[in-house]
């Protein structure tokens, strides 16, 4: 119902070797949100996801693929796959991690937050009522800190603005720029965060339950924080002068 209001709905999933997981969330996702199309997003998986991917996808015609030539990361997996979504006419443009940790049951509240009228509905696991589970503590303290220096360094009023779990309006990433988007890792995220709020478009967290992955393994390393460190950074300095003119 919420769905038919919004429009066409697409679910953009990017995968880098996810060949146990992706059966499971295609299954989950078209129970949960039965009228939400999905997109796979494939950086040319060595194990096979592009396969699996391409039997999906012959089965339902509301499975979509879309293989690329190699691992280029998450920001530029999404910025085909928004590309892609967007030629095709889709109203409403969702990203979801393969491996389970956002639970398609969970999608529905984020499509009600845009019926609200918000621009970007993000899942949020820091807001009140999200939680992480069977998360280490490690990667739950470099969340949580990541969070914090964002808030610090950019002035964003979001409390989760490195999560994964998102809806975007396809009006809201007509608005902001994504041709000069240059951010690879997951710090793309924050960067889509950043451009929403100096937009003046309204953003809603909803809380989410995060459950880390069963199956496969973390992309997460060194490179994808210090990018994200850097950019974070230089876009909190160079923005700097102008939070000082413009106290909040
Ligand atoms: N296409 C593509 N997908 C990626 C890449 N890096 C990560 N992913 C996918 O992005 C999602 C989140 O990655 P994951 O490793 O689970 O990150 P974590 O949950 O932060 O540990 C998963 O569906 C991954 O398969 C990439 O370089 N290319
Ligand atoms: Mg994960």
């Amino acid at each position: 119902m919420m769905e038919r209001m919004l429009g066409r709905v697409l679910v953009i999933v990017p995968t880098y070797n996810e060949r146990e997981n992706l059966p499971m969330i295609a299954e989950r996702l078209r129970k949960a949100v039965p009228e939400a199309h999905l997109l796979i997003a494939d950086d040319n998986s060595p194990d096979g996801t592009g396969a699996v991917a391409d039997e999906l996808a012959a089965d339902d015609d509301q499975i979509h693929v879309l293989h690329r030539p190699g691992k280029q990361g998450l920001g530029a997996a999404y910025i085909a796959g928004f590309r892609w979504g967007l030629q095709e006419g889709y109203d409403v443009l969702v990203e979801m991690d393969a491996d389970g940790s956002h639970q398609p049951e969970e999608l529905p509240k984020l499509l009600e937050a845009l019926g609200d009228g918000a621009d970007l509905a993000i899942g949020s696991r820091w807001v009140p009522g999200g939680k992480v589970v069977n998360w280490p503590t490690s990667r739950e303290f470099l969340s949580r800190g990541a969070n914090v220096y964002t808030r610090v360094m950019l002035g964003v009023p979001v409390r989760d603005a490195t999560a994964g779990f998102r809806a975007y309006r396809a009006a809201t990433l007509e608005k902001i720029d994504l041709s000069d988007v240059e951010s690879q890792g997951y710090c793309f995220q924050v960067d889509l965060t950043l451009r929403t709020v100096r937009d003046g478009l309204r953003i809603a967290e909803v809380p989410i339950t995060f459950v880390d992955r069963t199956t496969g393994s973390s992309k997460m390393n060194r490179a994808i924080v210090a990018e994200a460190l850097w950019r974070v950074t230089v876009w909190g300095v160079s923005g700097m002068p102008q939070r000082l003119r413009r106290p909040r």
